[in-house]
C-alpha cells in the first residue's frame, strides 16, 4: 500500500481525499498556491507545498512544480481529484516516468477516451449503443451533407476534441448545414488546436443519465448504478440525484451491462463514468467516458455505502475488487452551491465568507473547504461547498433538502442556495419530469 500521497488538487476534493487517505492510515501532501494558503486542504494534509501563485497555469496546473513536490516530500502516489490535471496524459505519464503512481487513467487511457470519434467507435465495437450517425470524423463538405441526409435531419454536428458543448452544433435543415459546418469547425480549432467533426442523429430533449464504474488492474470491472445530471446550465451541472426518477430495473441493468462491457473491453483500471443520452422511449446512447472521479461521486456512495477514494486507492495499489455490481438502496440528492448569483445570470461571486452555518442532522453530507471569514479567491471555479442529503424514498430527499437548505447560512457573498431552494419546489422537478432542456426554461422568481 502506497505510504504518501499527493493530492495535486484545492478545494473541497483536496479535503475528501485527505479524508480517507487518513482513515487508511495513509501520509498526506498538500500543494498549494499563494492564494489558497488559509484552504482547510493545507491545514489538514500532514505536509504542505507552495507551488507557485495564484493563477492555475502557474500553480496547479504546472507539472514540474508537482512532480518536484512529490520528489521532495517523498510521495509514492498522486491523486489528481477532478479537473486541472485529472485527464492530462502528459502529466499521467510523467507521474509514471517519475515511478509516482497516478490514481487515475493511463496516458494511453485519457487519449483514448479524450477523442470523442475514437472513444465512440471503441465503444461500438464493445458492444455499447452509440448514436446513429457517422463512421468516425468526417473528411469534407461534401461528405458531411451526403451523411446528413442519410442519417435525417436534425443531426448534431460534434467536435472529435470536443467535450462541454464546444464546436457542436444541432442542425435542424439542409440549408443550415454549411453554416454549422464552417463554425462549428472554426470553434474546435480556435479551442482545440484541432477541427475533427463527426455526425449523430439529434437525440431530443435527452436525459443525461451516467453510470458509476470501477475496473481492477485484473480487467474486472463492476458499477454502481447511475446519476442522473439532467439539470444542467450551459453544460454545468447544478444538482445530481441517485436513483435516476426516469430510470426502471431494466433500464439500469442494460445500461450497467454495457457500461461494464465498456470497461472490460479496455482493461479500465480505477474509478470512472459512462456517460449516455437517454431518449423518451428509454433508448441509452453512449455520449463520453471520463477516465476520473467526478464532483458529484458522493450521492453514489451515499446510497450503496462504498468509498469510492478508497476504491480508487485500492485498485491503484493491485488490489482486486469483489467483483459484484452495486444497486441504490436509498436515495440522495446533491446541491452544487456556487458563490454565484442565480439572479444575476449566475454571474460569478467571490469575495469574503463573513458568516457561515452549515446544515447537519440525520441523512445530511456537507463536502466544503470553506469556512467562516474565508476568503474565495477569483481565480478558480465558483463551487464552495456540496450539500448531499440521503433519505429512504426520494420524496423524503427533496423535504431533507429544503429543510438543509433552509438552515444553510451563507453573508458575505452571493450563492446558488436560493435557486436550489426554488428548484426544490419546482413541479416538474418533484415529479421527476426533467430533461437536459430543463433549465433552458426555468425561470428564478424574485
Ligand atoms: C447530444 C445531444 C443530442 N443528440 N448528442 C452535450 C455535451 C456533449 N458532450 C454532448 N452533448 C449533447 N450531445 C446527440 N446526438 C445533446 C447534448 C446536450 C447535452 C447533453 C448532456 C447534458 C446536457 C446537454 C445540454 C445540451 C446538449
Amino acid at each position: 500500500m502506497f505510504k504518501k500521497i499527493l493530492i495535486a488538487n484545492r478545494g473541497e476534493i483536496a479535503l475528501r481525499v485527505i479524508r480517507t487517505c487518513k482513515e487508511m492510515g495513509i501520509k498526506t501532501v498538500a500543494v498549494y498556491s499563494k492564494a489558497d494558503s488559509e484552504s482547510l486542504h493545507v491545514r489538514f494534509a500532514d505536509e504542505a507545498v507552495c507551488i507557485g501563485p495564484a493563477p492555475s497555469s502557474e500553480s496547479y496546473l504546472k507539472m514540474p512544480n508537482i512532480i518536484a513536490a512529490a520528489e521532495i516530500t517523498n510521495a509514492d502516489a498522486i491523486h489528481p481529484g477532478y479537473g486541472f490535471l485529472a485527464e492530462n496524459a502528459k502529466f499521467s505519464k510523467l507521474c509514471e516516468e517519475h515511478s509516482i503512481k497516478f490514481i487515475g487513467a493511463t496516458a494511453e487511457m485519457i487519449d483514448r477516451m479524450g477523442d470523442k470519434a475514437n472513444a465512440k467507435a471503441t465503444m461500438k465495437a464493445a458492444g455499447v449503443p452509440c448514436v446513429p450517425g457517422s463512421e468516425g470524423v468526417i473528411e469534407s463538405f461534401e461528405e458531411c451533407e451526403k451523411l446528413a441526409e442519410e442519417t435525417g435531419y436534425p443531426v448534431m454536428l460534434k467536435a472529435s476534441a470536443g467535450g462541454g458543448g464546444k464546436g457542436m452544433r444541432a442542425v435542424w435543415k439542409p440549408e443550415e448545414l454549411k453554416n454549422a459546418w464552417e463554425s462549428a469547425k472554426q470553434e474546435s480549432k480556435a479551442a482545440f488546436g484541432n477541427d475533427d467533426m463527426y455526425m449523430e442523429k439529434l437525440i431530443e430533449e435527452p436525459r443525461h443519465i451516467e453510470i458509476q464504474i470501477v475496473g481492477d488492474s485484473y480487467g474486472k470491472a463492476c458499477h454502481l448504478s447511475e446519476r442522473d445530471c439532467s439539470v444542467q446550465r450551459r453544460h454545468q451541472k447544478l444538482t445530481e440525484e441517485t436513483p435516476s426518477p426516469f430510470m426502471t430495473d431494466e433500464l439500469r441493468n442494460a445500461m450497467g451491462k454495457a457500461a461494464v462491457s465498456a470497461a472490460e473491453y479496455i482493461q479500465y483500471e480505477g474509478a470512472g463514468t459512462v456517460e449516455f443520452l437517454v431518449d423518451k422511449h428509454r433508448n441509452f446512447y453512449f455520449m463520453e467516458m471520463n477516465t476520473r472521479i467526478q464532483v458529484e461521486h458522493p450521492i453514489t456512495e451515499e446510497v450503496v455505502d462504498y468509498d469510492l477514494i478508497r476504491e480508487q486507492i485500492l485498485v491503484a495499489a493491485g488490489v482486486p475488487i469483489s467483483g459484484r455490481n452495486y444497486f441504490p438502496q436509498l436515495h440522495s440528492i446533491e446541491c452544487r452551491i456556487n458563490a454565484e448569483d442565480p439572479f444575476n445570470n449566475f454571474r460569478p461571486a467571490p469575495g469574503k465568507i463573513t458568516t457561515f452555518h452549515a446544515p447537519g442532522g440525520h441523512g445530511v453530507r456537507m463536502d466544503t473547504h470553506v469556512y467562516a471569514g474565508y476568503m474565495i479567491p477569483p481565480n478558480y471555479d465558483s463551487m464552495i461547498a456540496k450539500l448531499i442529503v440521503t433519505a429512504q424514498t426520494r420524496e423524503e430527499a427533496i423535504n431533507k433538502m429544503k429543510r438543509a437548505l433552509d438552515e444553510f447560512i451563507i453573508e458575505g457573498v452571493k450563492t446558488t442556495i436560493p435557486f436550489h431552494r426554488q428548484l426544490m419546489d419546482h413541479p416538474d422537478y418533484v415529479a421527476g419530469n426533467y430533461t437536459t432542456k430543463f433549465m433552458e426554461d426555468f425561470e428564478i422568481k424574485a
